[in-house]
């Protein structure tokens, strides 16, 4: 092949959000735009992180990712990579592509220096919906911000990129490898298995067998619901053909480009299946719900975990992996190195970690500032409220690892129970850490698309109040004298221990006397409007009050909350888009 230069002028609006550039298909499709962001990494890592290299190309298999897989293959080919790996049918889940750049050996025995990851995660697919792309660096990881800045700045003052224009497509529903030759010698690209280096790594950290038991066990059901995203592809290997569960526990399990149309996010609203099957629908009708479900988003890196008739929220989640990770599953025997959580997720993983005595961090949302604790050695699980759990196995959060963490400690708890006692549920699992630890009250409010301008002036308001606490505690109390005084509020900002890299405006916070927190934040994985996000939290530990209903606990707070930010006047609306 021969390498040509393409002349292009830059596109506004190429900033890399929470985790990547997402836009609706539309925008992504017009001429040289994915090129560009393309080139623009490119240009930002450098040629010695490319040329030579080899990269892995592949993601969710949402609407125009076949396309968006041939541009990548001819640019990558025109700027120098050796070889590019690409999960067939484009699959691979964003966890697993972690695990292939970390683990995968190429035939030269070399492995990838990096990834583009194809996806726009739990927003939906299809020609009218989202598309996505983000880069990951050697450590598995989402770029850091440096790079995505670098890559920004790039999008700016774009006037050429490189491409193969005459390498033909490669087909990338076979396994195989295909050769060109092209200016600086070979290209290659090689179309692999989705599965096979994720379950090799699953097999190394859980007790395949004891999962077996627990599956085989007539009083233990399960139900598994992948949205249609790419989970469903390991949730087959793993969950039928390795550990023997039923075909008939898979929900939503072949991946669809447009995700069979539904919005990919496993929470209460959008997985109504399951939630229907686990018996938290609105009407009852299938008869026993399973006693355990799970959800995976479009790319797999999200989990909800659900009991019969129970929901664990993801703080929570974190939480009870961490009090049982050492006992239950065989990669965290010798002790866990640390735990972190995104700054809005619950407290409840820091009351583990003081009762454990382990090293905890509070980082800002979004999981690429998890993987500099992990890489120093500092970290070994770690969460956000936003249905993501994970370790320093890979460096993303890891959906169907969240589950198979579950899966062993349900079977760890039942190991002597398993011929005919009544088992212990995810439900007494939840309830009884709540004894132990107290109960964190949780629930994150979205607006979903609001006016842009409508959002920046909320939270320019909500900052320009932290200013006048006696002011904020008028606010408060008019609303409802029982609700405990503000203590401080702030903008969150944090410094990572390891780089020492300042990252700002992570939130704004409001500190109550009795620990509750409200924290606002504006979202960073939309693509369009704004998404103004309301997270309320209330620490109960006197055991008498850990089982109210968290709606109704958390109401004083949510008034508060509301009337603080105003969110009607700004935002123009009486209701969240989701409550989670
Ligand atoms: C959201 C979540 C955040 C998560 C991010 C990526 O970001 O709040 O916790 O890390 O999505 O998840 P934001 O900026 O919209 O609040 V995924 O599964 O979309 O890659
Ligand atoms: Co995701």
């Amino acid at each position: 092949f021969k390498v040509s230069r393409i002349q292009t002028k830059p596109y506004d609006g190429q900033k890399p959000g929470t985790s990547g550039l997402r836009k609706k298909v539309k925008v992504f499709a017009q001429p040289h735009y994915l090129e560009n962001f393309v080139q623009c990494t490119f240009n930002a890592l450098t040629a010695d992180r490319i040329k030579g290299k080899t990269l892995v190309v592949s993601g969710d298999g949402r609407y125009y990712s076949e396309e968006a897989i041939q541009i990548i293959i001819k640019m990558s080919a025109a700027n120098g990579v050796k070889c590019v790996w690409v999960g067939q049918n484009t699959l691979l889940a964003t966890p697993a592509v972690s695990a292939v750049i970390r683990e995968r050996v190429g035939k030269d025995g070399s492995k990838a220096s990096g990834a583009f990851i194809l996806t726009a995660s739990h927003n939906p697919g299809g020609p009218n919906e989202d598309f996505g792309i983000k880069y990951n660096m050697e450590n598995g990881g989402p770029a850091p911000e440096g790079v995505t800045d670098k890559i920004y700045e790039n999008t700016t003052t774009i006037n050429e990129y490189l491409t193969a224009e005459d390498l033909p497509d490669v087909d990338i529903s076979k396994v195989g490898t295909t050769s060109f030759s092209g200016p600086d010698g070979k290209f290659e690209v090689e179309v692999f298995d989705s599965t096979d280096t994720y379950v090799k790594l699953m097999k190394s950290i859980f007790d395949f067998e004891a999962i077996k038991k627990l599956l085989s066990c007539p009083k233990f059901t399960f139900c598994y619901d992948a949205l249609h995203g790419v989970a469903g592809v390991y949730a087959k290997r793993i969950f039928v053909e390795e550990l023997g569960a039923n075909e008939s526990s898979l929900l939503n399990c072949t991946p669809k480009k447009d995700f069979g149309g539904g919005h990919p996010d496993p929470n209460l609203t959008y997985a109504k299946e399951l939630v229907q099957r686990m018996g938290l629908g609105k009407s009852n009708t299938e008869g026993e719900p399973p006693e355990f479900g799970a959800a995976a988003d479009g790319d797999a890196d999200r989990n909800m975990v659900l009991g019969k008739r129970f929901f664990v929220t993801p703080s929570d989640s974190v939480a009870i992996i961490a009090a049982n990770a050492v006992e239950a599953i065989p990669y965290f025997s010798g002790g866990l190195k640390g735990v972190a959580r995104s700054m809005p997720t619950s407290a409840a993983l820091d009351v583990v970690a003081k009762a454990l005595n382990l090293k905890f961090f509070e980082v800002p949302t979004g999981w690429k500032f998890f993987g500099n604790l992990m890489d120093a050695g500092l970290c070994s699980v770690c969460g956000e409220e936003s249905f993501g759990t994970g370790s320093d196995h890979v460096r993303e959060k890891d959906g169907i690892w969240a589950v198979l963490a579950w899966l062993s400690i349900l079977g760890q708890k039942n190991k002597d129970k398993l011929n005919g006692e009544n088992l212990v549920t995810v439900e007494d699992i939840v309830r009884q850490h709540w004894v132990t630890y107290g109960r964190h009250y949780y629930t994150r409010y979205d607006y979903e698309n609001v006016d842009a301008g409508g959002a920046k002036e909320l939270m320019a308001n909500l900052v320009n109040l932290q200013s006048d606490l006696s002011e904020v505690n008028k606010i408060v109390k008019g609303v409802n004298s029982a609700v405990a005084n503000v203590k401080s509020a702030d903008e969150f900002q944090y410094t990572d221990p390891v780089d020492g890299s300042v990252s700002k405006h992570q939130g704004i916070r409001y500190l109550f006397e009795d620990g509750s927190r409200l924290v606002f934040r504006l979202s960073g994985t939309g693509s369009e409007g704004a998404t103004v996000r309301v997270y309320i939290e209330q620490y109960e530990n006197d055991s008498s009050k850990i089982s109210r209903d968290s709606q109704e606990a958390l109401k004083p707070l949510v008034d508060v909350a509301l009337k603080l930010s105003k969110m009607q006047e700004f935002t123009g609306r009486s209701e969240p888009t989701v409550i989670t």
